[in-house]
Formats: C-alpha cells, structure tokens, sequence
C-alpha cells in the first residue's frame, strides 16, 4: 500500500472479514483497460477511444461493497515510447504494478498475443516481485468460436498466473465474476476511501480528460497524441450554471489550425460536444470557453509535461 492510504479517511465502520487492497489494470494500449473500470464500477470514470494511448497517467476507480474494497488503478498502457510524454506514461503504468498487491493484467483475446504483449509478459516477470497475477481475456464478444480454445491458451502460456477469466468489458459479460475472483484475493484490510468515493479525480481534471476525449474522437493522425489539455478557470457560478475555461495545447502551428477548423467549425463542434457530457456529468448548465494554444513539441519537453500535469512522484523531491 502507499502513503495515498494514510492520508484516506477513515469514515465507516466495516466488517472483520472485509478486504482491500490496489489492483493494478495493466496491458497493453487500447486493449480495454479504461472501459473494464468503468464496467466495474457502473459509471465512466476514465475516457475511452477505439485509439491507442488514450489514458495517459494513472487514475483510481474505487469500487466497494459491504464486505471489501478493491482499489483499480488504471494504467496508460504499456508499450515502447518514441517520446518523453511515452516515457512517463510507461513508467507510471510500471510504479502501478510495484505498488500493487494485485495485477490485473487485460488482453485482447480476440487476436493472437502480439508482440507488445510478450514485452509486458517481461516487465511484469520483473516488476512482480510475489504480487498475484489475473488475466482478463477482455473482447471475448469478438472471440472467433472455431478459435476459442487456441487463442486463450496463447494467452494463457504468457506468464505464470493464478486464474484466468473470459470477460467483455464492452458488454459487462463476466464482470461480476472477474470482481469476485478479485476480492477474494486481495488481504483482510479497512476500507480506505469513504463508502460513496469512486475516483480521486477532481472536476477539474474530469473536465479536461472529457475535452480531451472529444478531440481523441474527432481527429486523425498525429493530433489525438499532441493534445493535451489544461482547465484554467473552474466556477460554479450558481446551483444552473458552470463556468469552465480551457486551453488546448498543440505541438505545431498547423494542428491549431485543424483544431480550430475553418471559420472555427471543428472547436465549435469540439466545445458543443464536451458541453453536452459535462452538463450531463455536473447536472448543471455549462458555459465552456476553449481556446488553442501551441507548445513547441512539448511531448518531448520535461518540464512543459510537468506542468501539464504529467509528472511522477519522484519528481516532486527535485
Ligand atoms: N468489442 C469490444 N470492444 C471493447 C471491449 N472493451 C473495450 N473495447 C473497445 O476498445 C477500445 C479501447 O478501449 P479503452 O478502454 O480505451 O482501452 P485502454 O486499454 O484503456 O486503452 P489505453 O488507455 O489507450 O491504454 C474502445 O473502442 C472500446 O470501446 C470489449 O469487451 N469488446
Ligand atoms: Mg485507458
């Protein structure tokens, strides 16, 4: 466990048999990490794109009932980074599987193991230590009848692991099963968080990864990788209304100009689309205010990335 529990209030009364503990929901990037959480948990509590690298630093979903509380941590997921941006989304996801007591590893059953798989197959090996290992054989709705038992024991044969279950996180089948098996193995402990608490993330942040999702979703090429966003201005003008101000940043001149579109075409439709999921997700009118900004190749800038908020414990002590 880490220091994050210390600092947990510690509300309600819980049974002597309840358990807890972090489980670390790793693999490999788009393979259904982000969605499996949200399916736990019956709420979006991360963005999810059908484009690669979309989560970009850890996020908790806390999922308790009575008897436990399994802390998820979702991961960016792992592969082989091109950038300093890259870097740090690789090595948050592995201080994710050292500080678990549990990790969730989620595949793709639906093709054969790739490359990058036998890759993490290796940092977890390394990472592990004693930690318990689970695979979830996530997309079992695409899963080929005929090669059923062929891709999951291709699966299977990549790591030593306790258990394996066939789950669709896109259609909640064997969700509630995978979170049984999962409870029962994590260590009697308190409850952490406060029975009601599902995330850590503030509203500031949940309304800039949900900008940042709209855009993933409307854009091409390098762009949906180049985002990144930061909410400036944050009021609940009154009980109807919540102001909300952003700045888009962008590698290059050119992705402004796509991002805003022609007559500002693209950043209308962008802010119509985020404003209706927020007014949704805070239950009150918003007025969202976007702007772009360029940040010369900031993916490959440490000290630009820290403060957009992508940076790593250790580098609070420097
Ligand atoms: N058919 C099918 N699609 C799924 C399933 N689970 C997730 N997806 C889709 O897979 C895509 C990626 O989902 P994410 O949840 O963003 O994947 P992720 O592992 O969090 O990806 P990164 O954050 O990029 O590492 C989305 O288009 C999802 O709708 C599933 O069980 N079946
Ligand atoms: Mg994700």
């Amino acid at each position: 466990m880490t220091d994050r529990d210390l600092d947990s209030i510690f509300q309600d009364d819980w049974p002597e048999d309840h358990r807890s503990g972090l489980v670390a929901v790793v693999g490999r990037p788009n393979v259904g990490k982000s969605t499996l959480i949200n399916a736990i948990l019956g709420q979006k509590i991360a963005i999810v794109t059908p484009k690669p690298q979309t989560t970009r630093k850890q996020q908790l979903g806390i999922f308790t009932i009575e008897h436990g509380q399994i802390i998820f941590v979702d991961t960016p997921g792992l592969h082989k980074p091109h950038h300093k941006l890259g870097e740090f989304m690789v090595s948050d996801a592995e201080a994710a599987l050292r500080d678990a007591d549990l990790i969730l590893w989620v595949l793709d059953v639906s093709t054969e193991p790739q490359e990058g798989d036998k890759h993490i197959a290796e940092t977890v090996a390394t990472l592990r230590g004693n930690t318990p290992v689970v695979l979830a054989l996530n997309k079992a709705d695409l899963l080929a009848a005929e090669r059923r038992e062929a891709l999951i024991a291709a699966h299977e044969a990549l790591i030593p692991h306790e258990h394996t279950l066939l789950v669709s996180a896109l259609q909640n089948s064997g969700v509630a099963d995978l979170v049984t098996d999962l409870m029962a193995r994590l260590p009697l402990g308190p409850r952490y968080y406060p029975a009601d608490q599902v995330s850590e993330a503030n509203m500031r942040f949940i309304a800039a990864e949900i900008i940042r999702e709209k855009i993933i979703l409307s854009t091409e090429k390098e762009i949906p990788y180049s985002v990144a966003v930061e909410v400036e201005e944050y009021k609940e003008r009154s009980e109807e209304m919540t102001y909300i101000s952003a700045v888009i940043y962008v590698e290059r001149e050119s992705q402004k100009g796509i991002i805003i579109g022609k007559g500002g075409a693209k950043i209308k439709q962008l802010g119509a689309e985020a404003r209706i999921e927020l007014q949704h997700e805070l239950g009150t009118q918003v007025y969202l205010d976007l702007r772009v900004k360029v940040l010369k190749d900031w993916r490959s800038d440490e000290a630009l990335m820290r403060r957009l908020g992508y940076k790593l414990p250790k580098d609070d002590k420097g």
